[in-house]
């Protein structure tokens, strides 16, 4: 994979953070995702890749799975996994962690998983190979604590604020830990674990699964750790994972197994939240920040674009 793709591609993330952030707080989830689908799919067909969408926006429109995208090069044979938006309806209101990304991997290595849910488990490096899904969360609070020589009432672990997670935050709560519960955007908390000064220590819970293998992308970058597990809560989520060719819905997952081993991250924030800042428009443009990272070298390089809109197409 070519190193100047990483720095490619956040003009992709770019193009479509700008377009959901124009249309924030308009309490509508389904435009503002469908705007930011074409804004990312108009920007990569500048970059010279040949790739194909393995996990992105639904089975049709803009970047729909099995969508050839890119200005094609045979030198650069690649598979997406995208969320143009995640965050829809943080960004419909104005709310937090809104963000648009993609990974990038080898042809064929990351689990081209339906939209289905995933029990996460996100840590940073001082959890890696610490931390274990099949324990319980008291259990994994405990070793963690230890792996960074802090008390477990010193950890903060994040926790999306569903029904479905009432058991799980009363057992965090037991075990002593500090808890913060997020309306939307576990995907960039999960990834924030990583940051030493995010004051997020763990993410756990039930999650979108898409948003579970980028992660764990975005994790394996920064040498942290991602462990899942599929949550099908419907037959047909079932018979989806099914047909995708996932039999054992009931394994753990590494990060490895849900992205191969070389993998290209890039971020930029559309509201502001645990790891990026949001766009803020300001007279004749807009300031973005975003996050580019490769799995290789793990070189993280955080961007702050100044865009000026007299200078190219508006947003
Ligand atoms: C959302 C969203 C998360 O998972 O909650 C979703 O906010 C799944 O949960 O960021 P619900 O269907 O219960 O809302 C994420 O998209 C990503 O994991």
């Amino acid at each position: 994979m070519d190193r100047n793709l990483a720095l490619e591609v956040v003009r992709v993330t770019e193009a479509a953070a700008l377009e959901s952030a124009r249309l924030m707080g308009r309490g509508e989830a389904a435009a503002v995702d469908a705007a930011a689908a074409r804004a990312m799919q108009q920007a990569f067909e500048a970059i010279h890749a040949e790739a194909v969408v393995v996990i992105g926006e639904g089975d049709e429109g803009d970047l729909h799975v099995g969508q050839h995208i890119g200005a094609g090069s045979e030198a650069v044979s690649i598979d997406v996994a995208l969320d143009a938006l995640e965050g829809a309806t943080a960004c419909a209101t104005g709310g937090a962690n809104a963000m648009s990304l993609i990974l990038i991997g080898e042809r064929g290595r990351i689990l081209a998983c339906p939209e289905t849910y995933m029990e996460k488990l996100a840590v940073g490096p001082q959890g890696r190979g610490i931390v274990d899904i099949d324990q319980s969360p008291t259990d994994n609070l405990k070793a963690l604590a230890d792996a960074k020589g802090v008390y477990v009432e010193d950890l903060t672990a994040v926790i999306l604020d569903r029904p479905r997670h009432s058991r799980l935050i009363a057992e965090v709560r037991r075990a002593g830990a500090r808890v913060q519960i997020i309306a939307d955007g576990d995907l960039a908390a999960a990834i924030a674990t990583a940051r030493p000064d995010s004051g997020i220590d763990l993410v756990i819970g039930i999650g979108g699964a898409q948003q579970g293998v980028l992660a764990a992308g975005a994790l394996e970058c920064l040498g942290g750790e991602f462990q899942g597990r599929f949550k099908p809560m419907t037959s047909d989520e079932v018979a989806n994972l099914t047909a995708a060719g996932i039999e054992d819905q009931t394994r753990r997952y590494r990060a490895p197994d849900l992205i191969g081993d070389k993998v290209m991250f890039a971020a930029t924030g559309v509201t502001s939240g645990h790891l990026l800042k949001g766009v803020r428009f300001q007279r004749g443009g807009a300031t973005t920040n975003s996050v580019v990272m490769r799995s290789h070298t793990r070189t993280v390089r955080w961007i702050e674009a100044y865009h000026h809109f007299d200078f190219k197409p508006e947003y």
